[in-house]
């Protein structure tokens, strides 16, 4: 299943098929050649920690800067992907204002990774420092900063951390307990909770391709190696039927994390020490967070770190950008994500007039930064709209959109009614989350960066799943804020998977590539056994209504006038979420093959059991 990958920063080639690729290409080649170009000279070193470990770090600086001039600050990365590429080239074609200006550019490779001594702890966990071997990303930040102070000739004193995804948690890792010489931070699609939203699962529902092989591709060796597969994934995973026969047949039972899916599939003090939730309790540096509307791997970790930190914000030093994008993508130029245009170059757009003149600010002093508090894309009209909190309150109300008997979508609290849907949902011929084939996460040819615009026509004329619309739309609706599924619904098993899609459906003579498209604006799951608590899984009985309530995340999108808007319900996304048996039993990562069975799932709409979703829509 597996070959070695790109074990460097040597963007435009192999490493630009992966997601990971993306994080390496923020320092490197991505933009056309900049107008303005700086020679920059490239220093490495080995950095001490205080258990004696040292750690590897690679500085680019502005050729001649260490002897003269102006002093610098520091720009720093940390990554488990490799420093090896950073070059020249590569800060002045993937950051050309931040290059262009002048910064100390440093690149990190994080313990037991790459060029690093030391051992790789997977989304170290921040512990308690009593004695001077207790070592978290929030120390190694701070020994490599003051090593950097007092080594590093002509340096300003002061510190910006950036980057997406891992590096986006060390950023993040950098603004707690900070090192007083750390002037901005912005964690950009940080993980900040693997089990609840982010990497790993969701809403407790394991991502079964996405833990398989990312943790290949990171505890199987020191450096990245590539997961592939010759053949369709979603043959694979049901061919092994669960996670314990798919991780044999890859030889990974015994890979840490892989471990720990195995023998603790609920939100156990293992996962809940890892969430980094619970230390963002203050506002220690001017944080800058960025995050997509499709992201397919950290949705939930910008939105969660906003909503941790702005509580706290009492100097308005908390920023956020949501765009329209997949993981990472605004690190370079783009138009689109899949085939939906966004009439612009959001990426560059935002690079240039938020995230450059943010560390501008914050570090050398220098006006230019003018956001309040947020800027959001909206998605339907494809305008930037700027709003003091996210989400805005001001000029918009909350509504509630009814699911309906006869699949039917509505404003209107329903009065009677009763079944909305049902449909029978069988593990044994699961729904795909993309089209098939399905590759590897990323794998050649891999369609994972975009599968959340895929045009849902693909499954949604299934009969094991249900579909609500509203009739075409008379007037513009604009949904502006977090949507939370409230589903009342039943199941004839003992355990069961509910995925909720809230759809913007195109018109049939939308201009092509549009035509007729089912586009997913806001989507999430949860995993039914886990309704009470998220520590304590418990069965559900067999046909008994129950509520489930959910966020499918933040949205700014405008449903236009002659769209129609749908909401789509179904059991399984597989093979990203593992197959739920529909049979309770303790460890769905171990579930015997009997335990898979059919259920005929459904879904109420009356008085009593209003199926509905929350929205915030404009007045
Ligand atoms: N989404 C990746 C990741 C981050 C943290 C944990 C596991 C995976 C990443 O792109 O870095």
């Amino acid at each position: 299943m597996k070959v070695r990958g790109c074990r460097s920063i040597v963007v435009g080639l192999c490493l630009l098929t992966s997601s990971v690729a993306l994080l390496k290409a923020e320092i490197g080649p991505q933009s056309s050649s900049p107008a303005e170009s700086k020679e920059y000279t490239r220093i490495e070193a080995m950095v001490p920690m205080r258990d004696g470990v040292k750690l590897h770090v690679v500085m680019l600086r502005p050729a001649g800067s260490e002897s003269g001039g102006e002093p610098l600050p520091f720009l720093m990365q940390r990554t488990p992907y490799g420093t090896d590429g950073a070059s020249s080239k590569g800060v002045n074609m993937g950051k050309p204002e931040l290059a262009a200006s002048g910064y100390i550019f440093v690149f990190a490779d994080i313990r037991g990774r790459y060029e690093s001594e030391g051992q790789f702890v997977m989304n170290r966990p921040i512990v308690a420092h009593t004695t001077k071997n207790d070592v978290d990303e929030t120390t190694d930040t701070r020994d490599t900063i003051d090593w950097l102070l007092k080594n590093v000739p002509n340096n300003s004193g002061k510190v910006g951390v950036l980057g997406i995804s891992y590096p986006g948690f060390l950023a993040m890792s950098a603004g707690i307990d900070a090192h007083p010489a750390v002037k901005a931070i912005s964690p950009q699609a940080p993980m900040t909770n693997v089990w609840l939203g982010d990497d790993f699962f969701h809403n407790g529902a394991f991502r079964e391709t996405y833990g398989f092989d990312y943790v290949q591709q990171l505890e199987a060796q020191k450096t990245d190696a590539r997961v592939e597969s010759k053949e369709d994934t979603y043959d694979f995973f049901l061919r092994n039927v669960n996670f314990a026969g798919a991780a044999a047949a890859a030889k990974m039972q015994d890979l840490p994390t892989a471990k720990v899916f195995l023998t603790q599939p609920a939100y156990t003090k293992f996962w809940q020490n890892m969430a980094v939730e619970k230390h963002l309790t203050k506002v220690e540096v001017p944080t800058l967070e960025v995050g997509g509307w499709w992201d397919q791997e950290d949705m939930w970790g910008t939105q969660a770190e906003y909503a941790a930190l702005e509580p706290h914000d009492k100097d308005h030093d908390v920023f956020l950008v949501l765009g329209p994008w997949n993981h990472g993508q605004w690190g370079r130029p783009t138009h689109s994500l899949g085939e939906v245009d966004f009439g612009s170059d959001t990426g560059t757009l935002y690079r240039k007039t938020i995230e450059a003149p943010f560390f501008e600010k914050y570090l050398k002093g220098r006006e230019g930064f003018d956001l309040k508090d947020t800027a959001s894309f909206r998605t339907g009209v494809d305008q930037w709209e700027r709003y003091d909190a996210w989400p805005p309150k001001a000029g918009f109300h909350s509504e509630k959109l009814y699911l309906t008997k006869d699949e039917g979508l509505s404003f209107k609290t329903p009065v009677d009614g009763g079944v909305a849907s049902t449909y029978v949902a069988d593990p044994a011929n699961p729904i795909p989350y993309r089209n098939r084939p399905i590759q590897a996460t990323y794998g050649t040819g891999s369609k994972w960066r975009t599968w959340l615009v895929e045009d849902q026509r693909f499954v949604s004329g299934r009969k094991d799943l249900a579909n609500f619309s509203t009739p075409v739309l008379d007037k513009d609706v604009t949904v502006t804020g977090d949507v939370m599924a409230d589903l009342f619904a039943a199941t004839t098993g003992s355990d069961a998977d509910w995925v909720v899609k809230l759809i913007d459906v195109y018109p049939d003579d939308a201009p092509a590539p549009m035509a007729g498209y089912q586009l997913m604006i806001v989507d999430e799951i949860f995993r039914g056994r886990y309704v009470k608590s998220f520590e304590k899984p418990e069965a559900l009985t067999p046909g008994k209504v129950t509520e489930f309530k959910w966020s499918l995340h933040g949205a700014d999108h405008t449903f236009l006038k002659g769209h129609r808007i749908m909401v789509e319900v179904q059991s399984s996304w597989f093979p990203l979420y593992d197959r739920n048996p529909q049979t309770f039993v303790p460890n769905i990562m171990t579930a015997p093959a009997d335990s898979y069975k059919a259920a005929t799932q459904t879904v109420y709409g009356s008085a009593k059991y209003p199926s509905h979703l929350e929205i915030s829509v404009s007045e």
